[in-house]
């Protein structure tokens, strides 16, 4: 059994119900959803001063019993995007984008002396095939925007590279599902949140099969 970490975030914007806080907290209410998974789901705030201590305190606490995360998938909304995005890079980069609290970071590197970009360590291919052979638009990605996103994926990567933690860690955008907007302000594409629940599906149980610990 893999101990995974599944994260999703909470609103923000014009985002009133985000599909990734959903995503968490069906998995989380139904333990067998995701076989071969331990989960410990978690939802973050759009909070650049609270997601990243937050992810590192729960990476810290471990899985069941405390045993050590074995994979960390992140999940995030793309609202405009026609794709699943498998991201594969987080970039060492915030830009001047106000979060949930109404803070806004200055545009600069967000680990001074690290690397300008960091390789997500769950195999990537698998994701994106599982999403594909549902029928849904699949995407790799090399870039998780200039938001919470990208910056809770470049710290959890850092953090792990630096502590030595055997976790595999990447992140999955995700498009914009009915609920994610008021209605009729957006035309960004969306599907129905039970493709967003078949697509984790898959990508869960192929993680499964190429990360046993
Ligand atoms: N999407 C935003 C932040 C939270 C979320 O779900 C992003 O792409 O950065």
């Amino acid at each position: 059994m893999l101990q995974t970490l599944l994260t999703g975030f909470g609103a923000f914007g014009r985002v009133v119900s985000n599909p990734t806080e959903r995503l968490v907290r069906h998995f989380e209410a139904d333990p067998e959803a995701a076989k071969g998974h331990d989960l410990t789901c978690c939802v973050l705030p759009v909070s650049f001063q609270c997601a990243p201590d937050l992810l590192r305190a729960q990476i810290e606490i471990g899985g069941r019993g405390g045993r050590p995360f074995d994979v960390i998938l992140m999940l995030g909304v793309a609202s405009g995007s026609p794709h699943w995005r498998v991201e594969r890079l987080g970039r060492n980069a915030d830009a001047p984008l106000t979060d949930a609290d109404g803070f806004t970071p200055p545009a600069r590197a967000i680990v001074a002396d690290a690397p300008n970009t960091l390789s997500v360590t769950l195999p990537t291919e698998p994701q994106f095939a599982a999403i594909a052979a549902l029928g849904l638009p699949a995407a790799f990605s090399d870039t998780a925007g200039a938001y919470l996103c990208n910056h809770a994926l470049f710290t959890t990567l850092h953090h792990l590279k630096t502590t030595g933690h055997p976790a595999r860690a990447g992140f999955l955008h995700v498009p914009a599902d009915e609920e994610t907007f008021a209605p009729g302000i957006t035309t960004a594409p969306q599907f129905p949140f039970a493709q967003h629940v078949a697509a984790l599906h898959a990508v869960l149980a192929a993680l499964r099969q190429q990360t046993q610990p």
